[in-house]
């Protein structure tokens, strides 16, 4: 199995580039978010409980992310592998994350981090809360919160990875194609 988690704060390109990926390694893409959003929609108790901490910008809290996660990946068992779309986001999602693989004996081997300035990121996510229907997209302080968690909560797990010799940073600026071409040469020569 080839297992990837893809890591970047949020409007890194995270979603974008994990379809891709998806396509190319015939992989399951395991996005978090998109499981809360799909949750959501269907009104679950899982969705509804997401939904406040998600619309301010805050993470769900672990216990509901890694249950799920761990649903999925015993439904998948059969795949080519996996690419982990904003999974883990904290030290004890990692954890979790890690001892639900080796069990499995399935590790990670890479995690790819995307590096992108915090105007960046502020540009992309206000462009897409005009179309996306997204509550946390909607406004700066939203937005400004969510790079916040990313930096007090999140960025520990990239140092979980770098500890483990498990993780490479590449520029998340510039083309969707040219980004991609990154991703696969790192992936490629793992
Ligand atoms: P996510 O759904 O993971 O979303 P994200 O971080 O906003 O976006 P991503 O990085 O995937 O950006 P995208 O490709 O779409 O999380 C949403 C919320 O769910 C979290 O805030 C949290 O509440 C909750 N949650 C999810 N996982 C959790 C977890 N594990 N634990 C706890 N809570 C969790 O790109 C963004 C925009 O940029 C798009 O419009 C795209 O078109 C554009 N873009 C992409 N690449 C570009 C490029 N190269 N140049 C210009 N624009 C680009």
């Amino acid at each position: 199995m080839l297992n990837i988690v893809l890591f970047g704060p949020p409007g890194a390109g995270k979603g974008t580039q994990s379809e891709k990926i998806q396509t190319k390694y015939n992989l399951i893409h395991l996005s978090t978010g998109d499981l809360f959003r799909k949750h959501l929609s269907e009104g679950t108790e899982l969705g509804i409980e997401a939904q406040k901490f998600m619309d301010e910008g805050n993470l769900v809290p672990d216990r509901v992310v890694i249950g799920m996660v761990e649903e999925k990946i015993a439904d998948n068992m059969d795949a080519n592998g996996f690419i982990f779309d904003g999974f883990p986001r904290t030290i004890p999602q990692a954890e979790s994350l890690d001892e639900m693989l080796s069990g499995r004996n399935i590790p990670i081997q890479v995690m790819v981090s995307l590096d992108v300035p915090d105007d960046e990121l502020r540009t992309r996510l206000l462009l897409r809360g005009e179309t996306s229907g997204r509550a946390d997209d909607q406004n700066e302080e939203k937005i400004n919160n969510r790079i916040r968690v990313y930096k007090e909560e999140t960025i520990p797990v990239a140092e979980f990875y770098q500890k483990t010799g498990r993780y490479q940073s590449i520029n998340g600026v510039g083309s969707i194609e040219d980004i991609f071409d990154r991703i696969c040469s790192t992936i490629d020569s793992r």
